[in-house]
């Protein structure tokens, strides 16, 4: 049995407290890019030159943007659960173009009220996302989404990973990681083992959890191959092994979020480009 995608373009970049604004204009430079794989089609075919078939064309309604209100972070979260919930409960997997990493908790909410059952989070990022409420970034910021999805009645740390974080973060952040359980394999260690090894450990990992999400910050990815993210952390990923996760993690998930895409600070729109890839690899694979 195939599945069928909705696509949803979230313009909102309200809750990127640190880092740059600009993830609002992600929708649009991502549908456009996404154009150049969809003229692929012969046949209702596609031929998935990395996987070495021929693979059918993913069935992907494009259902606009999210209803967001560009000056009420809450607002726009709640619209992005709903947006997120009506796909997941008309049977359909979501595909979500954020918008900064605000958009993450939301996004997981949404799934996870229109599942029953436990829910696993994969959670590509640079970053832990795991902070909680301050004064300078609130409750529900680009910097919290992990651990506001970790509240979430259904899901449980030991069915979520955290892939390609780096460089520096803060000591209590890595305490949380410890206290709660949480799976982190560091970008260096996705440089050590491969791909192919990390994404079968990603895969135990999440084989009790009954439902799947993906949430992919684009920052995962080197600034060398990603330029147009919300920050730059180097020592990422690069573009082709994040290609080679999603053609292998994709079966197993039922719902893909691509978050922090900034088209003001990308470079001829490759990170839009990578982006779109990303998202229509998913539905390849996932289909
Ligand atoms: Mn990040």
């Amino acid at each position: 049995m195939s599945r069928a995608f909705d696509l949803w373009g979230v313009p909102f970049d309200g809750g990127a407290t640190l880092g740059w604004p600009g993830a609002r204009y992600a929708p649009d430079r991502v549908r456009r890019a996404l154009s150049w794989m969809l003229m692929r089609e012969e046949d209702g075919m596609v031929r998935a030159v990395d996987a070495g078939e021929d693979l059918p064309m993913p069935q992907i309604d494009d259902r606009g943007d999210v209803d967001v209100v560009p000056h009420e972070l809450q607002a726009t979260i709640d619209a992005t659960s709903e947006a997120v919930a009506g796909s997941v409960r008309a049977g359909r997997v979501p595909l979500v173009v954020g918008g900064e990493d605000s958009l993450f908790f939301p996004s997981v909410r949404g799934f996870h009220d229109a599942v029953d059952g436990s829910v696993g989070v994969i959670h590509f990022d640079a970053h832990f996302d795991l902070l909680d409420e301050s004064r300078r970034q609130g409750r529900y910021s680009h910097s919290s989404g992990m651990r506001r999805s970790l509240e979430l009645e259904r899901v449980s740390a030991e069915h979520c990973v955290q892939v390609g974080t780096r460089t520096f973060n803060f000591p209590s952040s890595a305490a949380f990681v410890e206290d709660v359980g949480l799976l982190q394999i560091p970008a260096v260690e996705v440089h050590e083992q491969g791909v192919e090894r990390v994404a079968e450990r990603m895969a135990e990992r999440v084989a009790g959890a009954d439902h799947v999400f993906w949430s992919f910050d684009i920052d995962v990815i080197d600034p060398a191959h990603a330029p147009g993210a919300g920050a730059h952390e180097p020592g990422g990923l690069t573009s082709r092994q994040a290609l080679d996760f999603v053609r292998l993690l994709a079966p197993r998930c039922d719902g893909f979020g691509v978050m922090e895409v900034n088209p003001m600070m990308d470079f001829r729109d490759m990170t839009s480009t990578l982006a779109a890839y990303l998202i229509f690899s998913f539905a390849v694979h996932a289909a």
